[in-house]
């Protein structure tokens, strides 16, 4: 059959994730539950007998240190992996460690949600000069300057993700090759809104799941035959109101 597989899978839960903390391109690491969602995710791919043949990441040790894991339970370390800047989450701009709880107290949960889940409405910027912006981190010194984000909207995040997909991801698909891409919540976002053709309003609702690995069967246009998450739906569905709840203010 024309069958292509493609298998994407948001990292385990972040230290920051843990703490409610908006995160972006801060590159923190896996908290120990996130390590072992990783590991799970791992199992349930090899229980499925699931193989790959080509792995895809950010340049986020939260996304790496998770496909290494997942690439220890499926005994396949020697696949090969590409890791690519373009797959990093969406940029949160000046709004990166700021508690998401806290910031829904101060500026109210409905501004949080269009900060979080609007389609085109981009977070306050990072200041140029800020230590943290991109241009002077380590990863992205070969990256012209102009090409490096300050604050991302999803619109922008996908005007990065679905032409690196395009232009890599898709050729192996099309050439058969079983494609697994670990990468985050709003980078994922945008490439399930492309695979699905969802509205702006449909990808408000989208909240993707840490360590849940969700499972495309695509025909020779990659258009979607299949889609499935694995595992429990029941524990799937409440890893997805746990994100969609974290923009809430917290009430004792
Ligand atoms: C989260 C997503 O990214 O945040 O940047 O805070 O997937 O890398 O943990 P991830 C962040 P939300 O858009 O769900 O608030």
């Amino acid at each position: 059959s024309g069958s292509r597989q493609l298998v994407l899978l948001r990292h385990g839960e972040s230290v920051w994730n843990k703490e409610n903390l908006f995160t972006g391109w801060t590159d923190v690491n896996l908290s120990d539950d996130g390590r072992e969602e990783a590991r799970e995710a791992g199992r349930q791919l090899r229980e499925r007998g699931y193989e790959f043949d080509i792995c895809y990441t950010s340049y986020l040790k939260r996304a790496i240190h998770t496909l290494d894991l997942v690439l220890e339970e499926l005994d396949m370390e020697w696949l090969p992996v590409i890791k690519d800047w373009h797959l990093n989450e969406r940029h949160y701009g000046a709004l990166q460690g700021l508690n998401k709880a806290e910031t829904a107290e101060k500026y109210g949960e409905e501004q949080v949600k269009i900060w979080r889940r609007s389609f085109d409405v981009r977070p306050p910027a990072l200041s140029p000069d800020d230590g943290q912006t991109p241009a002077r981190q380590r990863p992205y010194r070969e990256i012209p300057e102009e090409e490096l984000p300050l604050a991302e909207s999803l619109k922008d995040t996908i005007a990065r993700v679905i032409p690196y997909f395009e232009e890599q991801i898709r050729p192996q698909l099309m050439n058969g090759r079983r494609v697994l891409v670990t990468a985050h919540g709003n980078s994922l976002r945008a490439l399930v809104m492309y695979l699905e053709h969802l509205s702006e309003e449909e990808v408000v609702r989208l909240n993707l799941p840490t360590g849940v690995p969700l499972v495309y069967h695509l025909d020779e246009n990659l258009a979607v035959e299949e889609k499935k998450y694995l595992g429990d739906p029941e524990t799937v569905a409440a890893k997805m109101q746990k994100v969609a709840n974290q923009g809430m203010i917290h009430r004792s």
